[in-house]
């Protein structure tokens, strides 16, 4: 949603607080019922302790049905459903009071980084992907065998690309472990890889995420990506390009024909493939998001995850649930 459009974002916001203090209540009489069931037992504190953990399950249930309301909303009331870093849902609700506890409820886009699950797609290596992957590299100035690794890693064989490793080289670790043959799970497993240190896990950690694939490859929302990744996408892209179309961070393109038209992206645009080969790396939306839930009680903080997905109508499903954050957020924005 724009934030141009003023006046949109507090409906938005009433709509789904509405919605979550129903979700409260519910949440307070079932720990109510608790306390009853409960009142029989001698161990008073374990008692407690079961009660506000129920408590904070069901908070956390609460705010993840308010960030799904939020975002459905949000591509309701647009003409055209697309997203930036500065969308109202962004916001999220910090520190409301209820009861007995005070919650917080935050949403992370995820679009503005390279999926590395995209480099294996159909059964074999995604070039648009692949070629994406290693303009990055070349820009940080980091060996391109990271890329080869990746594949290796995703891909089903066991023959190493040039650059590659398999299982043969992970045995040797001690303890050796092997390849997954299929989809990194977590952006920490990128640190399995040989090429990969822990300082530059550290450097790529704000360029790369590990989002599942099912379906067609997950794209990046140009309005969200940093120069960096925007000079990626095309070895003609320099930096002050990247920086007109990055906006400090204020790009909002409705759509990606919008993108297409821009000055110095018009040049790009007429040579053959280039449209085609762009909207399989980006779109102007913001499909994953990462859900953080906070329920603070009298003795305790509870802080959940949720890995979202957005439908075409906006409406969000939870892929993954998770007790540490999908993503180092926030190191851009
Ligand atoms: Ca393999
Ligand atoms: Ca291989």
């Amino acid at each position: 949603m724009n934030m141009g459009r003023s006046g949109e974002a507090p409906r938005h916001k009433q709509s789904g607080m509405a919605m979550l203090m129903a979700l409260l209540l519910v949440a307070l009489a079932s720990a109510l019922a608790t306390s009853l069931w409960y009142g029989t037992s001698a161990d008073l504190a374990r008692m407690n302790y079961i009660k506000q953990q129920l408590q904070a399950k069901h908070l956390a249930h609460g705010l993840m049905l308010w960030a799904s309301d939020v975002l459905r909303q949000d591509y309701e009331n647009d003409d055209t459903p697309s997203d930036g870093a500065q969308d109202g849902w962004l916001q999220g609700i910090q520190n409301m009071p209820v009861e007995s506890a005070t919650v917080s409820g935050r949403l992370t886009g995820m679009n503005h980084c390279f999926n590395v699950n995209n480099l294996w797609r159909d059964g074999q290596v995604s070039e648009p992907h692949h070629d994406y992957l290693n303009r990055l590299l070349s820009l940080m100035s980091l060996d391109l065998a990271i890329a080869d690794q990746m594949i290796d890693w995703l891909d089903p064989d066991q023959l190493p690309r040039p650059q590659g490793a398999e299982n043969s080289h992970y045995a040797g670790r001690s303890p050796g472990y092997h390849t997954a043959s299929g989809p990194f799970l977590h952006q920490n497993q990128l640190m399995l890889l040989d090429a990969i240190t822990p300082e530059i896990h550290q450097s790529l950690q704000p360029y790369l995420c590990v989002l599942p694939v099912r379906g067609p490859a997950t794209r990046m929302n140009i309005n969200t990506m940093p120069p960096l990744m925007i000079r990626a996408l095309h070895n003609s892209i320099t930096p002050p390009v990247a920086n007109s179309i990055y906006q400090d961070g204020q790009a909002h393109f409705n759509r990606l024909n919008d993108f297409f038209q821009k000055g110095e992206i018009q040049i790009l645009s007429n040579q053959t493939g280039f449209k085609e080969r762009m909207e399989q790396l980006i779109s102007t939306q913001t499909t994953h998001i990462e859900a953080q839930s906070s329920v603070q009680m009298e003795n305790s903080l509870q802080i959940s995850y949720a890995l979202l997905r957005r439908a075409n109508d906006g409406s969000a499903m939870i892929l993954q649930r998770s007790q540490s954050p999908f993503l180092v957020a926030n190191q851009l924005n």
